[in-house]
């Protein structure tokens, strides 16, 4: 993965020159000490540098007025007294002689990333920049913000690119308020922001930063408010955020787009609205949930009922996807007083990283604790570079008082989004034993220097795949590890001796190859593998036996097709086994279950977001063994998908075991994705059937007392 990392040190000229508790934490050593701490980590090294350079006023002109640019630009001949006098006209902002240059400078950088990320010079980058952008609006500085980066960067793209459909993601812990006026009536872009918000009363303490503010016109939707009412939200709250809020309506608004028709769904019926962008919305009959499934093509009539209404066009891919990536919401944070780690950056990144073919533009916002920002940032540069994310600490169940806010954004979207629209039934009350108890207050200080190490902790290999047919070679990465060689023979002989099948010739010589990749991954020198075999079942069998008996504490096994769980294995908590197959949905125990293979895109998504995701990193396993057994059904993007975010969860340690039969083409798909390429398209969008829906309602009901990740609501009773 090519990564550009844009910076000018000039942006570290302004700074507050007279008193002002309010602003003071803006301060140049946030850009210093971030650089800083990529350099000594040898991240900065590893990426495509680029000086930023600054925005022209013509592009400042594609979101500010002209008569607010040439305020700023007045600010370069302004005297202390005159600065502080202009700041104060505006809420929580600072000028300083050079702020016009380094704005010019944050904007540009913004601008350039995109650049190189549109045209191929990089898959993918952070700009590090100062001032932040996300408060600004149109004709006014707001919350140290004044050009709004992210803002004209998402506009240029759409102008110079023909890019159309633009997803921003604002992970800073403050409402980007500036971003949602610009872009409220405007369903080319979807603007996602979670925020401090405690009913209301944290800043800017604004009506339009709650749920219920879903955009207007044509854009209702396409504004998505997660208002935390607490402090103290960590890891779980984050990703259940991202799992069952965020992603859901990623992957949707990437199939329903302008230029394409629309679609929205209502009671239980898909209704065809106008084409593009809609003026207005103009109503025809439901035609069913099949409606979107099926492959004929079909030119939409604004206004009439479509038979079979799927599009050849339809992919589940955004263009691009624009994160504005503050770190105030990170653990450390004196505006946030937030609890996730720097970890949960990394996370969150490879997450976003399975949209838009990988083409992410990461912008700085703010971050105030330098510590926490600097290794917060050094986790985003990591998961760009496709490094693995170290595994989240902590205990990951989401707070109540998450669940509730993320309960009523789903309600409020559930209009605008069919992945959110099947209301929930009543959420299962707590677990018997009582509420598990919520995430005790983490030291800061412990966090970030325990943290340091894993920084560097990256094994030698990424990827390396052992196959057994020489003649079935696929077309590898280059440095992806051919692995020819196989564990000791009496090593082999010992595990073979488990199963009759395993002593055959093919099968054992494929099993001592799968035993030393095993071993690699799990002494630390390879990070991830892929290994073909015969004998899907008893290798996996083995694989996980010995991954339990050195020094897995905990081993998520999912098995797609005819693989059951082996029937004397000790459920006592240490393997987590889920099978993706047959007819039924059962969770025979907290530690057993299976969900049938939805048979649709929509269907795959959700049950991949609401149900394998959550129990991953409900889990925490400390090795993930995905294995594709006889007529595991998956088509190749769909086990790109699959084998992309499983690498999240375990630190990286991932064993694809692939069953003879699969063609070698899955190999290559494998094998890109687990060493960080971003999986490929889905293909054309078909909601999920309600059996899917039914099948994953009914197991997270089942489940979601032990599995707390499931849930979407908050549960009833004790709070
Ligand atoms: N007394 C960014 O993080 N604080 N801006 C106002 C009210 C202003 C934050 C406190 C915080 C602005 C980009
Ligand atoms: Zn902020």
């Amino acid at each position: 993965m090519r990564t550009a990392l844009v910076y000018h040190e000039e942006m570290t000229a302004a700074r507050l020159l007279w008193d002002d508790p309010e602003c003071e934490i803006e301060r140049p050593e946030r850009l210093t000490a971030a650089v800083e701490r990529l350099q000594q980590g040898g991240l900065e090294q590893r990426c495509l540098r680029l000086a930023a350079r600054e925005a022209s006023e013509a592009e400042l002109g594609l979101v500010h007025s002209p008569e607010y640019v040439s305020l700023v630009r007045g600010t370069q001949a302004l005297s202390t007294e005159e600065l502080q006098a202009l700041s104060g006209q505006y809420d929580a902002v600072y000028f300083h002689p050079s702020t016009f240059h380094c704005a010019r400078l944050a904007a540009g950088a913004a601008l350039q990333l995109v650049d190189a990320v549109l045209t191929g010079t990089a898959h993918n980058g952070l700009a590090l920049v100062r001032p932040p952008g996300h408060h600004s609006q149109r004709a006014a500085a707001n919350g140290f913000c004044v050009f709004n980066n992210v803002a004209i960067a998402a506009r240029h793209a759409q102008q110079r690119h023909d890019v159309r459909r633009i997803l921003i993601v604002d992970w800073d812990i403050h409402h980007g308020q500036g971003i949602q006026y610009i872009f409220e009536d405007d369903p080319s872009v979807l603007y996602f922001s979670w925020h401090r918000y405690e009913h209301g009363r944290f800043w800017p303490s604004l009506r339009e930063s709650d749920a219920d503010a879903v955009g207007l016109g044509p854009g209702r939707g396409f504004t998505v408010n997660l208002p935390w009412n607490q402090v103290g939200m960590g890891n779980a709250d984050y990703m259940a955020a991202f799992l069952h809020v965020l992603l859901p309506v990623a992957f949707e608004v990437t199939a329903w787009g302008p230029g394409m028709g629309w679609w929205e769904e209502h009671g239980g019926g898909v209704l065809c609205l106008e084409s593009t962008p809609p003026p207005r919305w103009s109503r025809t009959e439901p035609c069913g949930w099949g409606a979107l499934s099926g492959g004929a093509s079909f030119t939409p009539v604004p206004g009439s009922l479509s038979p079979v209404p799927t599009w050849p066009c339809l992919q589940f891919d955004p263009e691009l996807v624009l994160i504005s990536a503050g770190f105030d919401s990170a653990i450390g944070d004196p505006e946030g007083q937030m609890q996730a780690t720097p970890e949960c950056f990394a996370h969150l990144t490879r997450l976003l990283q399975v949209l838009a073919g990988g083409r992410l533009c990461a912008v700085l916002e703010g971050g105030y604790h330098l510590e926490s920002l600097s290794q917060s940032v050094c986790m985003v540069v990591k998961a760009l570079l496709g490094d693995p994310a170290p595994p989240l600490s902590g205990p990951m169940v989401p707070r109540h008082s998450a669940l509730e806010s993320i309960q009523s954004v789903r309600a409020a979207q559930a209009p605008h989004w069919t992945s959110l629209g099947q209301q929930e039934k009543r959420p299962s009350p707590v677990s018997p034993g009582g509420p598990k108890c919520q995430a005790a207050e983490a030291q800061p200080s412990a966090v970030l220097s325990s943290l340091l190490d894993q920084l560097s902790a990256t094994p030698p290999v990424r990827t390396a795949v052992a196959l057994t047919a020489p003649a079935a070679v696929p077309v590898l990465p280059p440095d992806v590890l051919r692995q020819e060689g196989s564990a000791p023979q009496e090593e082999t002989q010992a595990w073979a001796r488990l199963h009759e099948a395993l002593t055959q010739d093919t099968a054992f010589a494929a099993l001592g190859k799968v035993l030393r990749l095993l071993n690699g991954i799990l002494e630390g020198q390879v990070s991830s593998g892929i290994a073909t075999t015969p004998a899907a079942a008893p290798t996996l069998e083995v694989a996980l036996r010995q991954g339990l008996s050195h020094g897995a504490q905990r081993v998520f096994c999912v098995a797609l097709g005819q693989l059951d769980r082996p029937p004397d294995l000790a459920d006592d908590g240490r393997t987590l086994w889920l099978n993706i197959r047959g007819k039924e949905a059962a969770a025979r125990s907290t530690f057993h279950m299976s969900v049938p293979l939805p048979g649709t895109t929509g269907g795959f998504l959700s049950c991949i977001l609401a149900l394998v995701l959550p129990l991953a990193y409900g889990f925490q396993p400390d090795l993930v063994l995905l294995a594709l057994g006889p007529a595991h059904g998956l088509q190749d993007p769909q086990a790109a998908l699959l084998a992309a975010l499983l690498r999240g969860p375990a630190g990286g340690r991932v064993l694809v075991l692939v069953g003879q039969g699969s063609a070698r083409h899955l190999v290559g798909v494998l094998a890109r994705v687990l060493h960080g390429e971003p999986p490929p398209s889905l293909g054309p969008f078909s909601m999920a059937s309600p059996d899917d829906l039914q099948a994953l309602a009914h197991l997270r009901g089942q489940l979601e007392a032990p599995w707390e990740m499931l849930r979407v609501a908050a549960p009833s009773g004790v709070p």
